[in-house]
């Protein structure tokens, strides 16, 4: 069982895609574990980012990620990783599949609608930064021996 970090982010929250991007985890089988819906300071922001400082796109990725409300989660599943990236596409919207959240919804590279872990290392490490251990619900999932 692996976790991961997903964040829909300040464009998402704003064209009504919450729900739309959820039931996209859900139908998959994938386990909530944790949700929240709250705005960005700056420093979590750099936190959150701080593996693309100095990259051009850094200081207006900082300055959209904390202009408004985002929707912060933690799912769990074999494999959740993989599968949520897969589910979500690639960075850009040109080169992300059709059926993938970016593809289906996103226009441009800077509103590409969700953040998504991308190794079990930084999604322990976004999680801790968005969650406290006591905000993850443990809890049976009954359908997982279906999936
Ligand atoms: P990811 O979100 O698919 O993991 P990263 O390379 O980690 O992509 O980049 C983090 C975020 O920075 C992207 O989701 C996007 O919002 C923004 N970003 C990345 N590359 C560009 C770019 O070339 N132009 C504008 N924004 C970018
Ligand atoms: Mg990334």
């Amino acid at each position: 069982m692996e976790r991961t970090f997903l964040m829909i982010k300040p464009d998402g929250v704003q064209r009504g895609l919450i729900g739309e991007i959820i039931s996209r985890f859900e139908r998959k089988g994938l386990q909530l574990s944790a949700a929240k819906f709250m705005v960005i300071d700056q420093e979590l922001a750099e936190s959150h980012y701080e593996e693309h400082k100095g990259k051009g796109f850094y200081e207006p990725l900082l300055e959209f990620i904390a202009s408004g409300p985002v929707f912060a989660m933690v799912w769990q599943g074999d494999n959740v990783i993989a599968l949520t990236r897969a589910l979500i596409g690639k960075t850009d919207a040109l080169e992300a599949l059709p059926g993938t959240i970016r593809s289906d919804f996103a226009v441009h590279t800077n509103f590409n609608l969700i953040h998504g872990s991308d190794s079990a290392a930084n999604a322990e490490r976004e999680i801790g930064l968005y969650f406290s251990p006591s905000e993850l619900v443990n809890y049976e999932h009954t359908i997982q021996r279906w999936v």
